[in-house]
């Protein structure tokens, strides 16, 4: 079975660096400053590696090797040859799954099982089918066929490390591009170990060039004049800084940026499942999720019941060590996060919105936050207009489905929203009306390579996944 791999992965050896150099031409090298920074594991704060600070100098260096392999190797292989090397990545990434989940988690903070069930196999699933399209938009009419764009810069946040390398990497290769990617700061461990991949793959020297950094190498990244395109995910705030840098530009640009979903539950939900997923919408990934559930709207007259369930189930949520099985909210990804986020629960508190958190104590050393949920939210608070990137939960109420559209499309963002009921019309009615790239019915945070995903409004533009996803890194010539 592909999608198979060792289920007890939290012993494994994640086979760690002390020291992780910039990965330019096929090879590990020093950046030209020599200087490194320090990765922090989140759930107890002690140092994990050294990894390489790039300066403009390195990103010089990174896009003149990809440069060179566009035009000497990977740019003009058949469709066909790529593919069997985006394969190959996919197989040694399934082989090492194990380790990887557990450095994922050591460098992140996220629970295991999620690493375990869900970036690996995700990333792997994303390399697998991107392999099968490497080779199939080849040829579109007579005389028109399809090209990549050349060197593609790319800076990727923190939220999933492994599975947004896949998604940024996987449909770039296939469509023949060459490319620079910059891992975010607190977690850029697993993209080095996937360049270690990449050299078992026997990927040409210079397709995949990753430096690592801060958003100084971002910025280094974005405006490289090499880059024909640019991808990004992150927040908004940089999106449009990286948007305003460009401008004026011809390169092409997609952008995968905030969030803030509603989920909406009507009265005639299945209620137990819909507790689950609105559970799961927010709480996954410690709601460090651009398409986090982080509103739910639910109708007035299952308000009181679903509410009462909610805070039954967020009592047996364990939260701790990312590390153990059991764990279901592993630790914030980084101070700094964590500050924003008591920053913005503060602001609820002040501006009037009933707070509700389970007792029991978190660890005292590393980042963690408890579940939190607040009842009585006014459209006009800040925590129901501004993306908390944690695990907090807004709820607001609604009577009339067009009350729930209007709340739901109320806010800048325009990413996903989840829409829980028995009634298929509902169902149709509602993702139609909300303005949200994608929409789930009766189900919250599902993926597949298949399906493309991406905004509307401050969340961004452009697609990931899917045949429309790939669209975006070639052109027509
Ligand atoms: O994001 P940044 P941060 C949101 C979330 C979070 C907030 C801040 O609300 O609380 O953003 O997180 C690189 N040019 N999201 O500060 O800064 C940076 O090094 C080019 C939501 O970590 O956007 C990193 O690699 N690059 C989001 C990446 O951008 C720059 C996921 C993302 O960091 C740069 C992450 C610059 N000028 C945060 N400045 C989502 N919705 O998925 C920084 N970077």
């Amino acid at each position: 079975d592909l999608w198979e791999f060792d289920p007890a992965p939290e012993t494994a050896d994640p086979k760690l660096k002390a020291r992780y150099d910039l990965f330019i031409g096929g090879k590990f090298v020093a950046p030209a400053a020599g200087k490194y920074f320090d990765s922090i594991n989140p759930a107890n704060e002690q140092k994990l590696a050294e990894i390489a600070q790039a300066s403009a100098t390195d990103v010089d260096a990174a896009y003149a090797a990809a440069k060179k392999a566009f035009e000497t190797t990977w740019g003009k292989m058949p469709g066909r040859e790529r593919a069997k090397y985006i394969f190959r990545i996919a197989r040694l990434l399934q082989d090492r799954a194990r380790e990887f989940a557990v450095a994922e988690t050591m460098d992140g903070g996220k629970p295991i099982k999620e690493s375990r069930d869900f970036d690996v196999p995700m990333a792997a699933a994303h390399f697998f089918y991107h392999a099968g399209w490497a080779d199939k938009l080849d040829y579109v009419a007579p005389g028109r066929r399809i090209a990549p764009l050349g060197v593609v810069g790319q800076v990727i946040p923190w939220n999933f490390p492994l599975l947004m390398l896949a998604w940024k990497l996987a449909p770039a290769l296939a469509m023949g591009n060459c490319i620079v990617i910059k891992p975010a700061e607190s977690t850029s461990i697993t993209a080095l170990k996937l360049a270690e991949i990449f050299q078992d793959a026997g990927l040409p020297p210079g397709v995949v060039n990753v430096v690592t950094g801060f958003g100084e190498t971002g910025a280094a990244v974005m405006n490289h004049p090499t880059a024909a395109k640019v991808a990004f995910t992150g927040s908004t705030e940089v999106g449009k800084i990286i948007m305003r840098s460009l401008a004026g530009t011809d390169k092409k640009m997609t952008m995968e940026l905030g969030g803030k979903a509603a989920n909406v539950v009507f009265d005639d939900a299945p209620i137990n499942q819909a507790v689950e997923g609105v559970v799961n919408g927010i709480f996954f990934n410690q709601g460090h999720v651009c398409c986090a559930g982080s509103r739910l709207l639910v109708h007035e007259p299952v308000a009181d019941e679903f509410l009462a369930k909610l805070k039954t189930r967020i009592r047996v949520l364990r939260v701790g060590d990312p590390l153990d099985k059991n764990t279901d909210v592993g630790a914030i990804n980084s101070r700094e996060q964590l500050k924003k986020i008591e920053m913005l629960v503060a602001a609820g508190v002040k501006e009037g919105a009933e707070i509700y958190q389970p007792p029991g104590r978190l660890p005292t050393k590393g980042f963690y936050f408890k579940p939190t949920v607040f009842s009585g939210v006014s459209m006009s608070h800040r925590i129901a207009r501004e993306e908390i990137f944690g695990p907090v939960l807004s709820v607001l109420t609604f009577r009339t489905l067009e009350e729930a559209v209007e709340k739901a499309n109320n806010t800048a963002y325009g990413l996903s929203a989840g829409v829980w009921t028995d009634k298929g019309s509902r169902i149709l009615k509602m993702s139609t009306e909300l303005k949200a790239g994608v929409v789930w019915a009766n189900t919250y945070n599902k993926f597949d390579p298949a399906s493309p995903f991406g905004g509307y409004k401050e969340s961004g533009f452009g697609r990931e996944g899917g045949r429309q996803g790939l669209l975006d890194y070639c052109k027509l010539i």
